[in-house]
């Protein structure tokens, strides 16, 4: 087996002390002892997994008698970068923005603007944000490049854009008065820099409102030097939290109680689920701007952090853990190899941002948490379904004498499946009604055996969903 695959490159890291010191070589070997027996039993749930989702078990049972073998350089990405080329982020949700180049320089060319955004099947906002979209594309350049980005504002007030975590002069820092006059609605505003770091940065204005109204977008500067150990998908999830009043569409960037969580723009269940290859390594960038903290927590795997908003961490820093604290305007980076096989959620831990609104849904129909009767919920969801897209209406078991017991309800009522509404190539195989257990600041990263990825891949392309990075060749 090739280390960079294999579970001495995981056992390298989860043992990190024993190998770097080159001591306790005996307790090395019992860990090997108790990685391969992980992986035996690893590669009997994936013959398992792979047989009950898509029938297709007769190769995976071969698979678990052999190493795993992957591409190299294989991704989420389907045209796989020229070699030393570096590994696109994948934003799900949204797009990358294009460049051209004039000489040396990477032109890039951004519009502030307003942007209609449908954040759930049933729920559209206006919100600020990019070239049509919010939060606005994802900017991708390389360490050392020189950067030209072409502003043009069409918000009907003035605006700047600020370049978060980048150490440029101070004439680019986008902040009105201070660095430069603020950028008139119609005017155009030219910044230019070279590029010295690496890491996870954003764009924003730099106008607390606009901020809230959704004016945000990735920047990732993929390093001269590619990151040891190399991953084989790179994700990013930008984090944003809207108040949204009931049969609105206009968020209230002043209030301080949100009911509209997203990733990347969208809700649960539309939040498009990442894939991984099982045993393949990832890396998740997630950027938080809002009034809130989010603990962002991934279900069955251990991750470690190896970079903040200010770039890559040494690897001495780096530590397992399973839920990280991303705080506002902070970026955080996570890696983890993706071993054990299933449709594994990845959200914010905080247990009102793992929900929608149902106030919003609901309207003058609201569910009241006292004297409430199952029949006369279910007519309520009947009524809804008529005017929102669910496919089915129904919920899980309750109790016959459920309504004597006060506090009832707490969560009966609120499982809404819309997975026909919300189905992608993405969601391809997930289990009937898995959409009524995705709400708010929630995706998932799916683990699939090479044959359910492949499958779900061509998917893609044949749906023309897949996604094109735009490199330079
Ligand atoms: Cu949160």
């Amino acid at each position: 087996m090739r280390k960079r695959n294999g579970f001495s490159g995981v056992q390298r890291r989860i043992f990190p002390i024993f190998i770097r010191e080159g001591r306790d070589l005996q307790q090395q070997e019992v860990q090997e002892e108790k990685m391969s027996g992980t992986r035996r039993r690893f590669f009997q749930d994936a013959a398992i997994f792979g047989a009950g989702l898509l029938g297709m078990s007769k190769s995976l049972e071969a698979q678990a008698e052999k190493p795993m073998r992957m591409r190299p350089r294989e991704a989420n990405h389907l045209d796989t970068p020229a070699t030393g080329a570096p590994l696109p982020m994948v934003t799900p949700d949204l797009t990358d923005l294009p460049h051209e180049m004039d000489g040396s320089v990477k032109v890039f060319r951004l519009v502030a603007e307003p942007v209609k955004r449908k954040i759930a099947p049933f729920k559209n906002i206006d919100a600020w944000g990019y070239n049509g979209s919010c939060p606005g594309p994802t900017i991708q350049v390389q360490q050392g490049d020189r950067v030209r980005v072409i502003f043009e504002n069409r918000l009907p007030e003035s605006t700047s854009l600020h370049w978060h975590g980048l150490e440029i002069p101070i004439g680019q820092d986008g902040v009105p008065y201070i660095s430069q006059k603020p950028v008139a609605p119609g005017e155009k505003y030219v910044y230019e820099f070279t590029l010295h770091q690496e890491g996870t940065f954003f764009y924003h204005a730099h106008s607390a409102m606009q901020e809230m109204i959704g004016q945000i977008g990735f920047f990732v500067a993929h390093p001269q030097k590619e990151y040891k150990p190399r991953v084989d998908h790179d994700y990013g999830l930008m984090l944003q939290e809207w108040a949204v009043l009931p049969s609105n569409t206009v968020p209230n960037t002043a209030a301080m109680e949100f009911n509209w969580l997203t990733f990347n723009g969208v809700s649960a269940p539309m939040t498009t689920p990442l894939l991984a290859r099982l045993g393949s390594r990832v890396r998740l960038r997630i950027v938080n701007l809002g009034m809130d903290h989010h603990p962002i927590h991934l279900h069955g795997h251990q991750f470690v952090v190896t970079g903040t908003e200010g770039g890559r961490a040494p690897e001495s820093t780096w530590y397992p853990m399973n839920t990280v604290l991303v705080g506002v305007a902070q970026a955080r980076v996570l890696e983890f190899e993706a071993k054990y096989p299933g449709a594994w959620m990845i959200h914010c831990h905080l247990p009102h941002h793992m929900m929608n609104s149902m106030m919003d849904l609901l309207r003058d129909r609201q569910i009241e948490t006292a004297d409430q009767t199952d029949m006369k919920a279910m007519s309520q969801m009947a009524s809804l379904a008529k005017s929102v897209p669910f496919e089915h209406v129904h919920h899980a078991p309750i109790a016959q004498n459920a309504e004597s017991v006060p506090g009832f309800p707490q969560d009966a009522f609120m499982e809404m499946g819309m997975d026909e509404v919300v189905a992608k190539p993405e969601t391809y195989g997930l289990p009937k009604n898995w959409s009524a257990g995705m709400m708010g600041m929630m995706t998932m990263v799916r683990v699939l055996p090479e044959k359910e990825y492949e499958a779900i891949v061509a998917r893609k392309k044949a749906s023309g969903t897949a996604i094109e990075h735009h490199q330079e060749s």
